[in-house]
């Protein structure tokens, strides 16, 4: 959690911001992340970051574009030295919250950093890390915003507690439950976070337009109930859904009949490695799932497991040109095509001593 100091200072930051831009993360907890600021705040854009692993110097051109005074950085772990360097020169002031392991050092001091994982002192505690939105909402405190709060949280597998009071005020939106997957996967209000997720990868207009919907909406009910305003969006949603729900049935074959650690390996147009990843994880919740999407020379993959993010990490220092980083449980990772198979040996050997 961040504490009341830090909540003020951000306050302080955002009240100081005429027009400020967010950077956010391409996923439901960047996106909520957002939504909670700018619905706080009434004002600022939101550039959601396609770049992977780090937020790259390209985006820099956004914040001249836009005319921002104030840049925020949400649910990004990693930021690119050129980037920095750029926004150095021109004096314009950042915050970057984020929940990601990480080395203090490669932050630079006039960066306004938030990450309460860097105060915990038991390593342990980063395995229920609360997803930047769960810092947002702390800052937010908007009531009619619970919902999104909610939505961001339990995207990053997260129950928060006031999912209690939420489910009291709204029963027909929720289960009984104490698994985020369990809300994410079987009720109503999960239904939204999936639509979020498969809608953030549309093109870049389509996004934009649901951002304005999105920034607007007023309940639930204005995203989940299909209307002229938010077609573009369902249509979208339908359209991932349908070839997801494809990936995911060959997945679950394979699944069926593997050892403790799956590898699920694709291609194609569509890269959804971590929501894969995610659901064979609350399907097979005994294994060690390793998705792995294949575009051009570089594979990325995903992996969901206990503990699995040190191992990995260790595999990638030793691999050229390899990156990856994340959670202590949900890791992504980019290899190129070549030392795929090096890369599978050396994570089926480690996890065979352990
Ligand atoms: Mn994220």
């Amino acid at each position: 959690m961040l504490n009341k100091k830090q909540v003020e200072e951000i306050k302080e930051h955002l009240d100081k911001a005429q027009n400020p831009l967010f950077f956010f993360d391409n996923d439901q907890d960047g996106l909520c992340s957002f939504l909670l600021l700018q619905r706080y705040l009434g004002r600022g854009r939101g550039v959601p970051i396609r770049s992977f692993p780090e937020l790259t110097e390209d985006y820099f051109r956004k914040i001249d574009e836009l005319k921002a005074d104030y840049v925020f950085i949400l649910d990004k772990p990693l930021v690119s030295k050129e980037f920095f360097e750029k926004i150095h020169q021109i004096n314009i002031p950042v915050v970057w919250i984020d929940h990601h392991a990480i080395n203090r050092e490669d932050i630079p001091d006039f960066v306004n950093y938030y990450n309460p994982l860097l105060e915990e002192s038991d390593e342990k505690n980063y395995l229920i890390a609360p997803p930047v939105t769960y810092y947002c909402y702390q800052i937010s405190q908007k009531k009619q915003d619970l919902w999104i709060a909610i939505i961001g949280c339990i995207s990053d597998k997260f129950l928060p507690e006031f999912y209690a009071q939420f489910k009291k005020e709204n029963p027909e939106l929720c289960v009984d439950s104490d698994s985020a997957f369990d809300v994410f996967y079987k009720s109503p209000i999960g239904k939204i976070a999936m639509i979020f997720g498969f809608a953030l990868k549309d093109r870049t207009t389509n996004v934009i337009s649901m951002l304005k919907f999105l920034i607007n909406a007023k309940t639930p009910y204005d995203v989940l109930d299909e209307n002229n305003k938010n077609y573009t969006m369902h249509n979208r949603f339908k359209e991932i859904n349908k070839k997801y729900r494809q990936l995911l049935i060959k997945a679950i074959k394979i699944g069926e009949n593997s050892t403790n650690l799956m590898f699920f390996k694709y291609s194609g147009d569509l890269s959804i490695s971590s929501d894969l990843s995610n659901e064979l994880s609350y399907l097979f919740p005994e294994k060690i799932i390793v998705v792995i999407y294949v575009k051009g020379t570089k594979a990325n993959i995903s992996i969901r497991g206990k503990d699995i993010r040190n191992p990995l990490l260790k595999i990638l220092e030793e691999l050229s040109g390899a990156t990856g980083g994340g959670h202590g449980d949900a890791v992504g990772a980019q290899v190129k095509i070549e030392d795929l198979d090096i890369f599978k040996k050396r994570l089926e050997n480690v996890l065979g001593e352990s």
